[in-house]
Order: C-alpha cells, then structure tokens, then sequence
C-alpha cells in the first residue's frame, strides 16, 4: 500500500517553528558529570556513571526527539593530557566529536575549580554555539554559585544554564536552550531511536561500570570487556550471555576472581541485575577473566577491543 506524502505539519514543531535538528558535544573535564547529563536529557541511562574520573572511553550518542526538534547529544570522555595509547585514543574521540557538533555543551563541575578553569580557557574556543552547564550545582551555597555564574556569564557563551544532573534540577531549561539553538534540519535517525550503539555494547559497559564499583585503585582502569556471546532463547527463556573481562596482568586476574571466586561473584551478580532491568527480561550472565598483557598501551590490542587508534601509534 502506497502511503500518502507526509502533510507539512507533521514537520514542523507545536509553535509551527521550522523543524530543527543536530549533533550537541558534551565536552569537559573528567568527571564533571557529562554522562548523567546526557542520561537526563535523554531521560534513559544510557551511559554508565561512576564516581570515578575517566569512566567513559568512547563517544556515545544518545538521541532526544520531540515535535519539533531532535537533539542528538553525543557524550565524550573527559578531555585530559594523554599519558598512554588507550587515553590518546580517548582524547581523539572526543575531539572529533567536538568536529561534529552542531551545539557544543561545555560542563563545569561547580565544585571542582580546574573544571572552571578550563571552561574559562579551551571551552571557550570551542565550535558555536557553545552553552555552558554549570553542572553540580549542589556542591555550592546559592550565593557562591550565583557569584561563580555572573563570573562565568561574560558575554562569551551562547547561553549558561545551572543544572543539578542527579535529581533533574535545570535539566528541562538546558534541554529547551540547546533545542532552541539546534539549526533548521530535517530528523537525523528515526524518531524512536534512543541510540546508535548495539545493545552488546550497552551490555559490556554496565559490566565494565560494575567493575568500577567493585574494584579499586588501578585495576578497574585495567579492565575492558567484550560480549562473546549474545543468545535470546526465546519466551520464558532467560537470556544467554557470555562476556570476557580483560586485565593487564595475571597479579590482577586474581584480584578480579577474589578469593574462592568472590568478587567475580558478586561482579556477575550485580551486572546480571543490571543488565535485566536494562533488556526487561532474565538473563543468565557468564563472565570470564582473562589477561590481555599491557592492552591499553598496545595499539593492536586496543584495536582488537574496538577503540579507534591514530595511525602514528602503529
Ligand atoms: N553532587 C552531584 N553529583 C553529580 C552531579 N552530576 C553527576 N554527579 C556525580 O559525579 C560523578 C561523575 O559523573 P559522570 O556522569 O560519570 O561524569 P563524567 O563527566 O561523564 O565523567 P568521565 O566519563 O569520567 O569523563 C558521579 O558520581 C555522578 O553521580 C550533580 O549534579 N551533583
Ligand atoms: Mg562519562
């Protein structure tokens, strides 16, 4: 059956403005809160958080869509110095990002001054329009933070918004500034696309985060996983995965297993738990560790793990 063309309305926005559409860069320091940004723009949890610095590896997008606008925000690891191949990696992908974008959000952790500093510096130079979210608004007295703000707000930014991203504070505000500034653009993806990623990939991050939770010091940084295996079996059936989870070393494969097989335990117990809120439905979740030596300096091996390595890196 032949369907009729579209009638104009249905591309245009509730106040009959033209349709707008774009990519919006989230870009910052590590740790400022870009993930739990992105997750409550999109209004999913799409990317992983933890308190940890340097959680997110990759750009991930996620997509919001109304009547009149679709956002595709993409989320980026926090820019820092790179001291290793696996973090010259990271740093790449942010920048490229920040090449993309339609609307770059620069994010600044009201409590963490470096944060500051930097918006002030690099975020300031970045592609326009540039918003600022003065993220964490929590961590300061209303006085302070409106201070910190008239500094922030010279003139320079396309727009400042105040966002507390854990309770959704200025979350709805951000949204309609960013929207605003979108350019005049037919939808990118279809409109009930929340993401571009495999599902595998959302599945070997929420592991990944859970071995941020449990484990600390180096190791957690040490630690990269890949889905082997991804089997639905159908009604009733729980479904079947099977990841690897890499260390560097075996002196770390200990400490990931634990003693009697603990932690690699309580690790599948909770990523499983996980993982079924995410899918709606059971799964039965296998994990294995093994050691993948020095991965995240070695460009082959960080290739072989889906990262996007520069040429120069061999
Ligand atoms: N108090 C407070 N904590 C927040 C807020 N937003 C995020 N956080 C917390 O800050 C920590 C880091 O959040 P993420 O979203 O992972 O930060 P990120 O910028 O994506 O970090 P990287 O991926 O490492 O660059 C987590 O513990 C969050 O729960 C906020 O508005 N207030
Ligand atoms: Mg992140």
């Amino acid at each position: 059956m032949r369907t009729e063309p579209s009638p104009p309305t249905e591309t245009t926005g509730p106040e009959s403005g033209p349709f707008r559409a774009g990519f919006v860069t989230l870009a910052g320091l590590p740790n400022v809160g870009k993930s739990t940004l992105l997750n409550a723009l999109v209004g999913e949890r799409l990317a992983i958080v933890t308190p940890k610095p340097q959680t997110t590896r990759r750009r991930l997008l996620g997509i919001y869509s109304d009547a009149g606008h679709q956002a595709v925000f993409i989320d980026t690891p926090g820019l820092l110095e790179p001291r290793y191949t696996l973090q010259r990696s990271m740093r790449d992908e942010a920048l490229a990002a920040l090449e993309d974008a339609d609307v770059t959000l620069v994010v600044v952790d009201a409590g963490f001054e470096p944060s500051v500093e930097w918006a002030r510096g690099t975020g300031r130079t970045l592609r326009h329009p540039t918003v600022l979210c003065v993220n964490k608004a929590d961590r300061r007295s209303g006085e302070d933070l409106d201070a910190l703000i008239r500094a922030l707000d010279d003139g320079g930014w396309d727009a400042v918004f105040r966002t507390t991203a854990t309770t959704g504070e200025g979350i709805d505000a951000l949204r309609e500034g960013i929207l605003s500034r979108l350019p005049e653009s037919p939808a990118l993806y279809p409109e009930d696309e929340l993401s571009d990623a495999p599902v595998r990939e959302f599945v070997a991050e929420l592991i990944r985060e859970t071995c941020l939770e449990e484990l600390e010091q180096e190791v957690p940084y040490s630690i990269a996983v890949q889905v082997e295996q991804f089997k639905e079996r159908g009604e009733g059936e729980p479904t079947y995965i099977e990841a690897l989870v890499f260390v560097e070393r075996e002196s770390q494969k200990g400490i990931v297993i634990g003693a009697g097989g603990e932690t690699i335990k309580r690790i599948g117990r909770r990523s499983r738990e996980k993982i079924e809120r995410f899918l709606d439905g059971r799964v039965y979740l296998e994990l294995r560790v093994k050691v993948l030596a020095n991965w995240r300096k070695r460009a082959d091996r960080l290739r072989l793990l889906g990262f996007r390595v520069p040429q120069e890196e061999g």
